[in-house]
């Protein structure tokens, strides 16, 4: 095929005429979606070419390929993402102009793919984006939901959720690739037979669900030649091909069948929830490994070395199912026996562990994972056998830590277990997570495979998180320091030279005031609050949870409030603050429902009281989601990191933020450990309980919040303040708060740090007022933002874990 786009006159004619034979109608009278639907098949058809040329020089160069197995991808918007790595931007701009459509107005009319929940899914986009951009070989596998993560409505100060349905109007980047079609099994019986003396299982299933892949190209950064598109293999349920299971009825089967890929993270409260989540997983696991063993077979003929050829990347411990998986396939349908299958099982797969959170580690119910997944279950069972023996062997008078150890215990399968032990790489996602993995949570393991854990510390790609969501700060970088940092990072080093440039200084300040005024007039448009971006904007955004701590954040907006309102020397250093919040809550999560129903009400409040209005204002963006996040990032002042340290595995917006120039005001958590040893305590606004005090809290006692309650006044106001009618007429409304931070024992530490939140804040909005040097600390800030990049992220699990060789053709 031409490349239509070698130049605007022979796209502009491509495209026109495209648009007519699709819909046939006049290009005149295409409506904008005709337009945005055919500019994005035009560009798909362009990447084809490469996409079959990867593929092929995977299997020709006999490369080894990583599968980075994930129950979620957070993508976002592709269109802009595509066209600028691919370096067609340009073209297609020029002609536009000439057909007098705006590209931008275009681009908005994609449907943010939010197969994510938060941090976890939008990494694994990232690392999509960077093994692309490394030219490595490596494909996303996960699930194609119908409804992804839901859309969020504020009514009335609370959150609705409203499905999201992303697919309604079409998906142009995907290809359906029935022919690569597979039958999952699911329920029924195990059969024994013995040949050759041995023991032949096979699983004689009550029921098949078919898997459809859809292909989505993930395309690489075309700079200095790299021709690489990767395939990210979203799986749609269906109803099989095979004859129909005789136990339920035909519609009640289509019914079950279509659920599978129905909703991301169903509620997995109820039974039947969690069997619909376990059915999910298995459903992604089982068709990804077929996908993965039959190239592998189709290329070496056989499976001996498909550990050398092969990484399965598990992905928290939701696709932990590979590991029992894998041994199914190389001992029932290979032949393979335990120890070999073991071998190639436990050299294949890698685990990356994401929280340390007791309530969000997996583990599920004998009696629901067995009927569901009889032969899946006796392989585990076997694993758990094999390993509980060698535990006996380290351990041998210490029954109750091979009970502790184990990986079925209490009538339970724990999924960290099996992914630890079936796994030769274990890792965490900042070095103090995998710090309190080695030392705290997974001791044991530690000391057991002390070679299989290492760090990893998360990323995000810079194309997405700068050279897309940032053009201003993006042209300052190309005219001061040269577009090597494009593909290296660490070249914004560079920029560091011109922290005393005034004229360099005066671009970041215009730069800042532009994005912030961006994001003031969409929130404007859509929500009525009017922000002045020459006030400092203080952004959380992040999921809605207790440890991320958004209420020691809403707390300190009524403390200021107070002060604003009767100090007057206060008043008069204090300099105008905007305060921005943007987050979902679990549907299910009443606690955090109901801090979004405080941070609104108090944004009700201080909004609308002229004696403060000019200095605070709080908005709670509605529905954030990865698309917002682009226009929010490059606005921020303030970045808010305020977890309770040990808690944020690391946490990717605060790199976001840092990237674009925003101070980090945050805890001893996560990856801002990291941020604050880059820029120090000169140019990030560090406070409260540091992860080990946290752990000793919890180990020892010894925190009475209500002795803070009763000591500090600006604690016991605030507070009763939640339930004496000052916000709301309903003095109950936000009682469970109250009582969570009082008499639960504020697990969360949120009184605790207060004073010393309260000190950063004072500190950071008194910086702010010299504006020299607010300026210098944001040019630091990105200039040592380097190490963020999801490209060196990528680049260390490469040369330390996956081993992969970049493509070259
Ligand atoms: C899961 C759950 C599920 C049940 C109830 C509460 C709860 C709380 C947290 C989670 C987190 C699941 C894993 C996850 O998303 N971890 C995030 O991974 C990011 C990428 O590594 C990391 O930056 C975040 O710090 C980490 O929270």
């Amino acid at each position: 095929m031409t490349n239509v786009f070698v130049d605007k006159n022979v796209f502009k004619e491509a495209f026109q005429t495209r648009v007519e034979q699709i819909y046939g109608i006049k290009f005149e009278e295409s409506t904008p979606h005709q337009r945005y639907f055919t500019l994005g098949t035009l560009v798909r058809e362009y990447i084809s070419s490469n996409w079959i040329e990867t593929n092929q020089a995977i299997v020709e160069g006999k490369h080894k390929q990583v599968y980075y197995f994930s129950m979620e991808f957070l993508m976002g918007r592709l269109l802009t993402n595509n066209i600028m790595n691919l370096g067609i931007r340009s073209t297609i701009e020029a002609a536009m102009n000439d057909l007098n459509i705006d590209l931008n107005e275009l681009e908005k009319i994609e449907a943010d793919a939010g197969l994510g929940n938060g941090g976890l899914g939008r990494l694994a986009a990232c690392f999509m984006d960077s093994i692309a951009s490394l030219a490595l070989p490596g494909h996303g596998n996960g699930m194609r939901y119908r409804y992804g993560f839901f859309e969020q409505k504020i009514i009335d100060g609370y959150q609705v959720e409203v499905p999201d349905k992303w697919l309604q109007r079409g998906y142009v980047w995907e290809v359906r690739k029935s022919n690569e079609s597979v039958e999952i099994p699911f329920y029924g019986e195990i059969k024994v037979d013995k040949v050759d003396g041995r023991d032949v299982y096979t699983h004689l299933p009550a029921e098949y669900v078919r898997a459809v892949p859809y292909d989505v190209p993930v395309v690489g950064d075309i700079t200095s030649g790299n021709k690489t598109v990767n395939t990210l293999r979203l799986w749609s349920s269906e109803p099989t091909e095979k004859d129909y299971p005789d136990h339920i009825s035909a519609v009640d089967y289509e019914k079950g069948v279509r659920n599978i890929s129905e909703f991301l993270y169903p509620d997995d409260s109820t039974r039947e929830g969690k069997v619909l989540r376990l059915k999910q997983q298995y459903f992604f696991v089982a068709a990804g490994v077929r996908w993965a063993v039959r190239q592998h077979k189709e290329t070496y003929q056989t499976l001996d070395n498909f550990h050398e050829k092969n990484v399965l990347h598990i992905n928290d411990t939701h696709p932990a199912l590979i590991v029992p998986e894998l041994m199914r396939i190389l001992i029932d349908e290979e032949g393979y026996d335990w120890d070999q299958a073991w071998f190639i099982t436990q050299h294949s797969c890698a685990y990356t562990n994401h929280t340390i959170l007791a309530e969000a580690l997996e583990k599920w119910p004998v009696d629901l994972f067995k009927p569901l997944l009889p032969r899946i279950y006796m392989i585990t069972e076997e694993i758990n056998r094999r390993y509980c023996l060698d535990l006996l062997n380290r351990y041998p008078n210490q029954p109750e830590k091979v009970a502790q150890l184990a990986i079925i215990g209490h009538d339970q399968v724990r999924m960290a277990h099996l992914a630890i032990v079936g796994s030769f790489s274990i890792n965490g996602v900042a070095q103090l997570h995998t710090d309190i993995l080695t030392h705290i949570e997974m001791k044991d393991f530690y000391h057991m495979y002390p070679d299989r854990f290492n760090n990893k510390t998360n990323g995000i790609t810079h194309r997405r998180w700068l050279l897309h969501c940032n053009p201003e700060l993006t042209k300052i970088l190309d005219e001061q320091i040269g577009t090597q940092y494009h593909t290296n990072t660490f070249e914004l080093a560079k920029f560091e030279e011109k922290i005393n440039d005034k004229n360099v200084k005066d671009e970041i300040k215009k730069m800042k005031y532009a994005r912030k005024k961006a994001l003031s007039d969409r929130i404007y448009k859509e929500q009525g609050v009017l922000l002045d971006p020459n006030s400092i904007f203080d952004i959380q955004v992040k999921r809605l949870h207790a440890y991320k701590r958004q209420l020691l954040n809403a707390m300190h907006i009524m403390y200021l409030y107070n002060r604003l309102k009767e100090d007057e020397v206060f008043r008069a250093n204090f300099h105008p603050q905007s305060f921005i919040f943007g987050a979902k809550a679990a549907s299910g999560y009443y606690f955090a429902k109901k801090v979004i129903k405080l941070i609104n009400s108090i944004a009700e409040k201080v909004n609308n009281d002229s004696d403060t209005n000019q200095l605070l204002k709080v908005v709670f963006v509605e529905n954030y989601n990865v698309t917002y996040a682009e226009l929010i990032m490059p606005a921020a002042d303030l970045s808010e990191q305020i977890s309770t340290a040990s808690k944020e595995a690391s946490g990717t917006g605060n790199m976001k933020f840092m990237l674009n120039g925003a101070m980090t005001i945050g805890t001893m958590d996560g990856a801002n450990v990291e941020i604050h040893e880059l820029v120090g305590d000169d140019n990030s606004f560090i406070f409260g309980l540091s992860a080990d005090e946290v752990n000793d809290y919890y180990q020892n006692g010894g925190y009475n919040p209500w002795d803070l309650y009763h000591s500090d006044a600006r604690i016991h106001r605030v507070l009763d303040q939640l339930v004496n009618g000052f916000l709301t007429p309903d003095t109950e409304e936000f009682r469970d708060i109250f009582n969570a931070v009082t008499h639960h024992g504020d697990e969360y530490f949120v009184l605790k740090d207060f004073d010393a939140y309260v000190r950063a804040q004072e500190r950071a909005n008194q910086t702010y007022k010299n504006q020299d040097k607010w300026l210098e600390m944001s040019m630091i800030n990105i200039a040592r933002s380097g190490k963020f990049s999801s490209d060196r992220t990528i680049q260390e699990y490469s040369d330390q874990i996956w081993h992969l060789d970049p493509l070259t053709f």
